[in-house]
């Protein structure tokens, strides 16, 4: 019986390769498919350089004498990172991302790759960072000193997380779109990072070259903003058609 049934089933599949064969015009027609598909995940890139006019402010120093373990790691006087200052006034740690624009209902699938904040030498690594919702961040100690690092959020749940020792690992993650979720430590009031957190993987932190790449664009007109810590925000509007490169660079004014 079961064998009846496959030779008939095995019949109709021979039947079915044979007529596609013999269909020639028909088989040119299924390719174009892939290739739309293709063409949207190149999508279109937006490319710039982040400056600054004037002097840019004197980063505090950080005294970490109550910390000698994280004291240890520096040679020199550790200082915030409020303003990192490239060559020719570049501008690192600025999030530019895409601010509207992108078509509403178009979903986007988080990586499930982990973006990594480290806490060594009593900092936050990196300063700044982007991350997709749903996307998981590790939070990592690698000093052997307590960081209590703290979530201020508005559309996300707030978190508080304490890690006593080093080695320790803590993964969270956000559910909302957010420009910037703060992070700082309660047990070292110098620490500060923040977390631009989005719905698409349109974004980009600045290099300390003051560079950024936004890949992957679909065609389309979006507002993009710059967000820098200490002097404020920038909008620009920036058409993309096909898969073109343009180039947004941004120019803030040091306060
Ligand atoms: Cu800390």
């Amino acid at each position: 019986m079961t064998g009846r049934i496959f030779s008939v089933v095995g019949g109709m599949f021979l039947l079915t390769v044979c007529s596609k064969g013999s269909q020639s015009s028909a088989a040119p027609a299924a390719p174009p498919a892939p290739a739309a598909v293709e063409n949207a995940a190149a999508g279109g890139t937006i490319t710039g350089t982040i400056k600054f006019t004037g002097v840019a402010p004197k980063n505090p120093p950080i005294d970490m004498s109550e910390e000698a373990a994280c004291k240890a790691k520096y040679k020199t006087t550790p200082t915030e990172e409020n303003v990192v200052a490239g060559p020719a006034n570049a501008l690192a740690n600025v999030f530019v991302y895409v601010k509207a624009g992108v078509p509403a209902g178009q979903t986007f699938t988080a990586p499930t790759t982990a973006v990594v904040l480290d806490q060594d030498g009593c900092r936050y690594h990196p300063h700044v960072l982007g991350i997709m919702v749903g996307q998981p961040l590790e939070i990592l100690n690698t000093d052997p000193v307590l960081h209590n690092i703290k979530a201020i959020a508005k559309a996300n749940r707030p978190f508080n997380v304490s890690q006593p020792s080093a080695g320790m690992k803590t993964t969270r993650a956000f559910t909302a779109p957010e420009v910037m979720v703060n992070l700082e430590c309660n047990v070292h009031g110098w620490m500060h990072a923040y977390a631009g957190v989005r719905p698409d993987p349109f974004f980009a932190v600045s290099a300390a070259n003051g560079s950024f790449t936004i890949s992957g664009l679909p065609p389309g007109t979006y507002t993009i903003e710059a967000w820098h810590e200490k002097f404020g925000t920038q909008t620009a509007t920036v058409t993309i058609a096909g898969t073109e490169s343009k180039t947004q660079n941004f120019t803030f004014a040091a306060r």
